[in-house]
């Protein structure tokens, strides 16, 4: 059974990659399907691609635009490859303050636009295992 829009629910996969383009035409080749839109988005230094890979969940492309890009340190300590998960919760506050008094450590006091211009908080990938964690409202929701 599907969870309720107040649980988590799988919003995307992101993948911290070098070149955008390049990554997309390889992703395409896999059989993915990118809209065309890329987003640069100030805040985190990033430009994204997305493409769906079922009603609700994606795959997002991260190409760092800064040389100090959490993206771009990632992929100097690491190279390219999974970044983070992200859920899409109804009200990203609320979560946060549920997950907080569970013992989450938040990245942000308080959520950010992120990409879409969705408001967003990621959970330390020190307080989960080692994945990082984006959680995700999306705007008029
Ligand atoms: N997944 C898992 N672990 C990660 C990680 C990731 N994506 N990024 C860093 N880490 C690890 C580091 O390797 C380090 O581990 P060790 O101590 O064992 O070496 C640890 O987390 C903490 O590292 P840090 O030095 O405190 O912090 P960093 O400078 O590496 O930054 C983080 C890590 C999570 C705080 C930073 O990446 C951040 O603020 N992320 C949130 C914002 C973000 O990721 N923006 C890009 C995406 C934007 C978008 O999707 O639109």
């Amino acid at each position: 059974m599907l969870p309720e829009l107040d649980d988590c629910i799988l919003d995307h996969v992101a993948i911290a990659v070098n070149d955008l383009e390049e990554s997309v035409k390889m992703y395409t080749d896999l059989g993915l399907n990118f809209s065309e839109e890329r987003e640069v988005v100030e805040e985190q230094k990033v430009k994204t691609a997305f493409a769906h890979i079922d009603t609700n969940a994606h795959i997002e492309l991260l190409k760092a635009t800064s040389e100090d890009s959490a993206i771009q340190k990632f992929i100097d300590k690491n190279g390219p490859g999974i970044h983070h998960l992200c859920f899409k919760v109804k009200d990203v506050v609320s979560k946060q303050e549920d997950l907080l008094s569970k013992g989450f450590r938040f990245i942000y006091t308080d959520p950010k636009i992120g990409a879409g211009n969705c408001l967003v908080n990621f959970i330390h990938p020190k307080s989960t295992g080692g994945v990082l964690i984006e959680i995700s409202q999306k705007p008029n929701s």
